[in-house]
């Protein structure tokens, strides 16, 4: 077993496979609920790499920060937003996480130190820098989480941000989501040193590692060990986590660019069964405690869908609010 495992109890180690069920619950109904123009715009499921998610905002504080990518639904859920205000952000509601005016790709809470999901590839970057310069010059005991695509490596602005987070030591974990495409472009033809992209800081002497971003509980285990380096004033770190979308890049996206037995080879590894394999095989839990907590996490979806569904949209006269100049 791993140390990570074993150094959590059952409740937290249940946990894991209750936020990763409610993760692929909540976007496989949000597909649907896409499919009949309820959810409008973009939408970008995160299925198949929720354990990056889970893993990793586990082993933050409530005063750390987060700054993500526009996939950022599963990001939102494991930092605690609730169901219902996300699925009303989706469906553009009021009663959205960002009332209704930011959807899927912008995602909002102050409260949580959810600095937000971004749709500028790279955009988050320099933000989360940003957040990490305030922190350092006010003292205060936080660290950033910023959430990159592999598609973020290939942006000038992060070698900007790489270089101003070394140089100034800053309190920033990189965490690259690296699921080998951006839209339809295989990594591998994009990006010269597609094998070891966690490399790509070496020469702002930031140091970095890989991990399996398919197995929450290494997720876990790498991310404890990179965080409380951070907070400790060990200056920024990249970690690269290896994983896949299950989906397209976006509903739109019928994702014809992929082979059968890439999506197989992957599907195999899908993190939700194999952290509730790891459950049962271990005696942790059984298979009728995995059941009622599947089935707590469809009402809980549900009753998310129900309320979006209910909720009003914007008054017209919210088109002129957060607005920088009078129109
Ligand atoms: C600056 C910029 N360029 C291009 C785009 C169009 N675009 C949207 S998503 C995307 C791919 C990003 O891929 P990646 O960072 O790997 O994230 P993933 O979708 O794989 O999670 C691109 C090129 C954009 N949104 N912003
Ligand atoms: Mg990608």
């Amino acid at each position: 077993m791993k140390p990570a495992a074993q150094a959590l109890d059952k409740r937290s180690l249940v946990d894991f496979y209750r936020q990763m069920r409610l993760l692929r619950i909540f976007e496989e109904r949000a597909a649907e609920q896409y499919m009949r123009g309820r959810v409008r715009g973009f939408l970008h499921l995160y299925i198949g790499e929720e354990a990056i998610a889970a893993g990793a905002i586990s082993t933050l504080e409530p005063q750390d920060y987060i700054a993500t990518h526009y996939r950022d639904h599963g990001h939102a859920l494991a930092r605690g937003l609730d169901p219902k205000v996300v699925m009303a952000e989706l469906f553009g509601k009021v009663t959205g996480c960002s009332k209704g005016m930011g959807g899927s790709m912008h995602l909002f809470d102050a409260s949580r130190n959810f600095m937000g999901g971004y749709a500028i590839v790279g955009g988050q970057l320099p933000l989360a820098v940003g957040l990490g310069l305030a922190a350092s010059y006010l003292k205060e005991n936080r660290v950033v989480l910023c959430i990159l695509g592999d598609g973020a490596l290939n942006e000038g602005e992060f070698h900007e941000s790489m270089n101003l987070a070394a140089i100034w030591r800053l309190p920033v974990v990189f965490l690259c989501e690296n699921n080998l495409y951006g839209m339809g472009s295989p990594v591998k033809e994009v990006f010269a040193a597609a094998d070891e992209i966690y490399r790509i800081v070496e020469p702002y002497h930031i140091p970095s590692s890989q991990v399996d971003g398919m197995d929450v509980l290494a997720v876990r285990e790498a991310m404890e060990g990179v965080v409380g380096r951070v907070r400790d004033g060990g200056g920024p770190y990249f970690l690269e986590a290896l994983t896949y979308r299950f989906r397209g890049h976006s509903m739109a996206d019928p994702s014809e660019y992929r082979s059968k037995e890439e999506e197989a080879f992957w599907q195999k590894r899908d993190p939700v069964a194999k952290h509730r394999q790891f459950l049962l095989a271990n005696g942790i839990a059984s298979e009728a405690e995995l059941e009622t907590i599947g089935q707590g996490v469809e009402e809980q979806v549900e009753e998310a869908i129900r309320f979006a569904e209910e909720s009003p949209d914007p008054a017209p006269e919210a088109l002129y609010e957060n607005l920088y100049a009078n129109p």
